[in-house]
């Protein structure tokens, strides 16, 4: 089971610690990458196979950074990663609306927090980003926000896709909507029957991407590690926890 450290720096003094792996070259190839990454465009982009993409680089208010990095309780996690246990290359926090369960993922647990208010009003953003650009409103009404903290290039996040059933229903009507802060990073999607197929975002400070529709079914998403990257980034990836009481209505 891994051990549960309660990070107690303030956020942005991490940036320069590093992480326990070596971070990559910065041309982003690797194992099925031969082809160089589309890059992403402003706006809806359609995948195919009922995923899509919205793009919306601003749209959220930078200055959040300050608060989220200290309204956060962020927590260093322990990971074990063939059979070695190894702190997580990033700090997390999970918060949530009442009644959404503890989320469970890789092994590790994380238990809700009520919603601060700059995760509330990156979320405000989240979703008027959505709406403006004619996302149904009902794919919109997130009750649950994974918060990542990357402390400098060193801390990444590996491919994955956001498709926990149990907790976020499925993954080929979902809708994931991701605010960024802080220190650009690059974001890389790889479709999962072609991993040779990828798209490559530079999410920037108050940077909103969401991931709609099959995406999750179909795609995978990482932000590589990336050596000479010195300042901090945070990530707020909202979701719908589908086993919250309400969420069938307005909860
Ligand atoms: O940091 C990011 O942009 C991605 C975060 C992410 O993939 C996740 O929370 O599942």
């Amino acid at each position: 089971m891994a051990t549960r450290k309660r990070a107690r720096q303030s956020a942005l003094s991490w940036a320069a610690a590093g992480g326990p792996v070596a971070p990559q070259p910065a041309s982003g190839r690797g194992r099925g990458s031969r082809r160089p990454p589309r890059i992403g465009a402003p706006g809806l982009t359609d995948l195919g196979a009922g995923a899509s993409l919205l793009y919306a680089p601003g749209a959220a208010p930078p200055s959040l950074l300050a608060d989220l990095t200290t309204e956060v309780d962020w927590l260093q996690r322990d990971v074990t990663v063939f059979g070695r246990t190894v702190p997580q290359k990033r700090l997390v926090a999970y918060q949530a609306s009442p009644g959404v369960p503890p989320y469970t993922y890789s092994r590790l647990t994380l238990d809700p927090a009520p919603f601060s208010p700059s995760v509330l009003a990156a979320r405000d953003a989240v979703v008027a980003a959505g709406v403006a650009a004619g996302v149904p409103a009902g794919a919109l009404r997130f009750n649950a926000c994974l918060c990542n903290l990357y402390r400098s290039g060193a801390d990444a996040m590996g491919w994955h896709a956001d498709a926990e059933r149990a907790a976020y229903g499925d993954a080929r009507d979902m809708c994931v909507g991701s605010a960024s802060f802080g220190e650009a990073r690059e974001f890389f999607l790889r479709r999962a029957a072609d991993p040779s197929d990828r798209l490559l975002f530079r999410l920037g400070a108050g940077d909103v991407l969401l991931m709609l529709g099959a995406t999750q079914a179909h795609w995978q998403h990482a932000v590589p590690a990336r050596a000479g990257v010195a300042g901090a980034r945070v990530n707020l990836t909202f979701r719908r926890d589908v086993r919250a009481a309400g969420w069938w209505g307005e909860g």
